[in-house]
């Protein structure tokens, strides 16, 4: 052995144990043992005049800046959205200062990373442009090596407006228009956010404002090596063949490889799965291009006791590290990063079915068919900046708690930050990923397409990691939009097909095949709504995208009455179906002042970003409802508020159970629903919506309902024509043996049932089925109901031991505007006490509310006030006298706090004279 050898060997020994001890120490670190230099932090932020000079911070954006600085106020306060405008038509740049060191200054290649840039900006590093960006969801990585001096250094990154790039991109695309233009007027929105690589609802969207902010968005750094660094790892496992091999775990490793090296670059690739010593590959590896790739498979053989990822309800969400190490031999260099991972299959199972003409639609993980239940997400706020892991997690848990199993993550908005994704793992929300193009044409050139390449690339690279994500979706609603010529993309038959075949273009040459030349353990869908392997069939783009016998459904109808199951699509999949309501009292309060808190104000008609919303809403109420009346024109508002929740709350609970009763039946033709994702989770202001959480999380009516039409077993009730019908809906994967079902008959001026009806059966899991069918008009005589209009029913089980099991249902049999004996009823919280130990993540100490009230009454709300958290039920049904629920705060409070806030109220309240 030479001295030369000698030395290497125990360098490699030294490093080895080094590349150990770091994994030891920060096992949730990505480790580069390379010379790194974080910019992150305080930089100086200026506008293009230069008159505004203020602190910004790395990562974030210059409308948080202005805030901090004290130059603008809050920009979701009552108009700022407009007020603001000029801030986005502003040139941002920002710069600071660093030092380098001499020994770094030594290493062959330095770069600097940026992570995410928002959005068209220009990179000098000492005076010297070192490089460009035009997409806020890549990462770029630029050469700055030979401007860098020893000592201290400037760097500059100046922005573009976003709005102004995006206006100039439109004039010079001559050829033909790329619609739509500008968004409708009362969305207050920008122009073409098309033409941009930047979040699409930053120009706007029918519930969000304009804020087209510019910032570094992203971590920035600076890193030197000599031989290559591990840029990204991307972990994929697929089944093996389930006897010797459990799991073979694809492991590629991207690495940027110094190009200034004359000979291939040599070392050592190592992938561990950590926590099994003797499970990893090791390859000598000669790495020839600048950006290298290569790909390790362990094989995770039967003698290894590793356990599958799961869904939430249907196992443990067990989750892996992947360590992987370059060393190199030359210089002894490491790069390193830990990768987590998540042992799971997924399906997309498109076959026929007996009985309907088409195909299924639904997703088995590890085998098991399941029923996708959720909603669809959108950015957590305008500026990103603010959202905290906190935040991101109360957000997720909400889901979860309201017993959704999965989330679509909306291609309007961003890539979600790595946040989201861990924290889906973790708590089992299956994520239906869409690719970041919505509700429009785009501009389908060499130049976007390259783009679009490098970005569906990196972020397939970056979230398909995570066992969350089961699905890879082209695009929100741009097929439908083709099909129905949404945009006037049909006007001529020159026309049609130069945009179907920019689509084609778009989503099938470069995104799908994109995705499938780097992951092939995911189903991968065009758009949302579309006929899966239909749409494919005709072209990319179908007929009617929405065909209730393909694929994936998006249905709104604020026409018709929701209570009308009939009026809903029998999909194979719904995938976004809504209603709007207002946020609470105490969230809009927040933004606005005492002028505002009118049905009629500027305000309330601001804030609204879709067209007739506020009229829909309304509307929509009247089926049902009497509208609040009083003198007080505040409290009339706050009435409002409230209704537009509780009829928002039953819409989605109606058209939610048609879905899961839909599951295991065929009718005309159509049915076998296996999805169930309504429009939106949450909010990215305080506005009216169709979401079910609040801006800041506060749970509105709706996410309370969703924790019981989404209980894993649940009964629905319905009328079919004359016959009234239960249906019994399991999510389970075991059979359900000796439950009764009970169904019972209420007036609505008794405490004690009209009637009960029980029946004892055994059911298997995974289905729905019908328990209950009767005449309504026979089963109302037999319980001496005098008439439809007094009356209403409940149904719920009972498991052996006679024990409530799930959630128990109502059913209205008349709207309750014109229901017999609904009277005004006294309400009263009693005590409430502090429970011993807390029980929901993030709460402090859990709070017992006892409520009494003198007669039946709907919609029961309780308001926690100033005190953020919530109810473990609220909206209900009261036909008891006393009830208990408990509250979870957000943060630990006294009993007394909570008393001086919490109010109730049910609807009779709302009709105050
Ligand atoms: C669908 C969504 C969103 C929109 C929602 C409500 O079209 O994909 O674009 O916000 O409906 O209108």
């Amino acid at each position: 052995m030479t001295t030369n050898m000698a030395l290497k060997v125990r360098m490699f020994a030294v490093t080895a144990a080094k590349i150990s001890l770091v994994f030891l120490i920060f096992p949730n670190l990505s480790y580069q043992d390379v010379g790194t230099i974080d910019l992150n932090g305080v930089w100086l932020a200026s506008n293009g005049g230069g008159d505004i000079n203020v602190n910004g911070t790395v990562p974030g954006c210059i409308h948080t800046d202005l805030m901090a600085a004290g130059k603008i106020g809050d920009p979701y306060f009552r108009f700022n959205d407009v007020e603001y405008r000029w801030i986005a038509k502003e040139n941002w740049s920002y710069s600071r200062q660093f030092n380098v060191t001499e020994t770094l200054l030594k290493h062959k290649e330095i770069v600097l990373v940026c992570e995410g840039l928002d959005t068209v900006a220009t990179v000098t590093v000492n005076g010297h442009n070192v490089g460009q960006s035009n997409n806020m969801f890549r990462r770029y990585t630029f050469d700055i090596k030979s401007v860098l001096q020893s000592g201290v250094n400037t760097i500059q990154v100046t922005f573009q407006s976003a709005i102004k790039y995006a206006a100039e991109k439109n004039r010079s695309h001559v050829e033909y228009m790329v619609p739509p233009d500008c968004p409708p007027a009362v969305q207050k929105g920008e122009c073409h956010p098309n033409f941009i690589r930047k979040e699409q609802c930053s120009f706007s969207w029918d519930w969000g404002p304009a804020f087209a902010t510019q910032g570094i968005w992203k971590n920035i750094s600076i890193q030197a090596y000599d031989s290559a660094v591990i840029r990204d790892v991307f972990v994929t496992p697929t089944k093996g063949d389930g006897k010797t091999t459990l799991w073979l775990i694809h492991v590629t490793v991207y690495m940027d490889v110094s190009k200034t090296s004359k000979t291939p670059v040599t070392g050592i690739v190592n992938a561990q799965l950590q926590g099994f010593p003797t499970l990893f590959v090791k390859n000598n590896v000669k790495l020839k291009s600048p950006s290298d790739q290569l790909t390790l498979t362990l094989n995770v053989s039967s003698q290894f006791k590793v356990e599958s990822w799961w869904p939430a309800g249907y196992g443990k969400q067990m989750m892996y590290k992947v360590g992987v190490t370059f060393v190199s031999t030359d210089t002894g260099e490491v790069s390193a990063k830990l990768v987590k991972t998540g042992l799971r299959t997924v399906e997309l199972v498109q076959e026929t079915i007996k009985g309907s003409p088409g195909l299924s639609f639904y997703f088995k993980i590890n085998n098991v068919p399941i029923f996708l239940k959720g909603s669809n997400w959108i950015p957590a706020d305008a500026f990103k900046n603010r959202i905290s892991t906190q935040y991101t997690r109360n957000l997720l848990q909400s889901a979860v708690d309201a017993n959704m199993n999965t989330l679509r993550v909306w291609g309007g908005g961003i890539y979600e930050h790595d946040d989201v994704y861990d924290i889906a793992d973790e708590l089992g929300i299956m994520i239906w990923q869409d690719f970041m193009f919505a509700c429009a044409m785009y501009p389908v050139d060499d130049d976007f397409l390259g783009n679009v390449r490098e970005e569906i690339q990196q972020q397939v690279v970056r979230i398909g990691n995570h066992p969350a994500v089961i699905a890879w979706s082209g695009n929100n609603e741009n097929e439908a939009a083709l099909a129905a010529n949404w945009y006037g993309t049909d006007n001529t038959t020159q026309l049609h097909t130069l945009y179907r075949e920019d689509y084609v273009n778009l989503y099938v040459n470069v995104t799908m095949a994109t995705v499938w030349s780097l992951d092939k353990s995911r189903p991968n869908i065009t758009s949302s709504p579309s006929n899966g392997k239909q749409t494919e069939k005709e072209n990319w783009v179908a007929k009617n995208p929405y065909d209730n016998h393909y694929g994936d459904v998006h249905y709104y109808n604020y026409k018709d009455d929701c209570w009308d199951w009939t009026k809903f699509p029998k999909t194979r999949f719904a995938s976004e179906y809504g209603f709007q309501s207002w946020p609470s009292y105490n969230t809009l309060k927040k933004v606005s002042t005492a002028d505002d808190w009118t049905l009629d104000s500027d305000f309330n008609d601001h804030r609204q970003h879709h067209q007739d919303g506020n009229t829909q809403m309304l509307d929509q109420a009247k089926f049902h409802f009497a509208l609040p009346s009083g003198d007080d024109p505040v409290q009339q508002y706050v009435d409002n508020i409230y209704l537009s929740q509780v009829v928002q709350a039953m819409c989605i609970k109606t058209q939610t159970e048609f879905y899961r009763r839909s599951r295991s039946e065929i009718i005309n033709g159509v049915g076998h629903t296996m999805g169930a994702l309504y429009w939106q989770l949450n909010n990215i202001w305080q506005g009216p919506t169709w979401s079910s959480l609040e801006y800041g999380g506060r749970w509105k009516m709706l996410h309370y309902y969703a924790a019981k039409f989404f209980a894993p077993v649940m009964t629905v009730i319905f009328e079919d024509k004359e016959q009234l019908k239960v249906y019994v809906v399991s999510d389970l994967t075991t059979k359900l043996g000796g439950v009764t079902l009970q169904v019972q008959v209420w007036t609505w001026s008794s405490f004690k049932p009209l009637k009960s009806w029980t029946k004892v059966f055994d059911k298997e899991g995974n289905s729905a089925n019908m328990i209950f069918n009767q005449t309504t008009a026979d089963f109302l005589k037999d319980a001496k109901c005098t008439k439809r209009e007094a009356c209403f029913i409940t149904s719920g089980l009972l498991d052996s031991k006679q024990k409530p099991y799930g959630p128990t249902n109502s059913y209205f049999l008349s709207p309750l505007k014109t229901a017999s004996g609904l009277a005004k009823v006294n309400i009263t919280v009693g005590k409430i006490t502090i429970l011993p130990d807390a029980l929901k993540p993030g709460a402090a100490n859990t709070l017992q509310v006892e409520l009494k009230t003198t007669g039946p009454a709907p919609f029961v709300w309780l308001d926690s006030g100033d005190v953020e958290g919530r109810f473990s039920d609220n909206g209900f049904l009261m036909n008891v006298d006393t009830l208990i629920v408990q509250f979870y705060p957000l943060q630990s409070v006294k009993a007394q706090d909570l008393e001086k806030e919490v109010k109730v109220q049910s609807l009779m309240d709302i009709y105050r004279k």
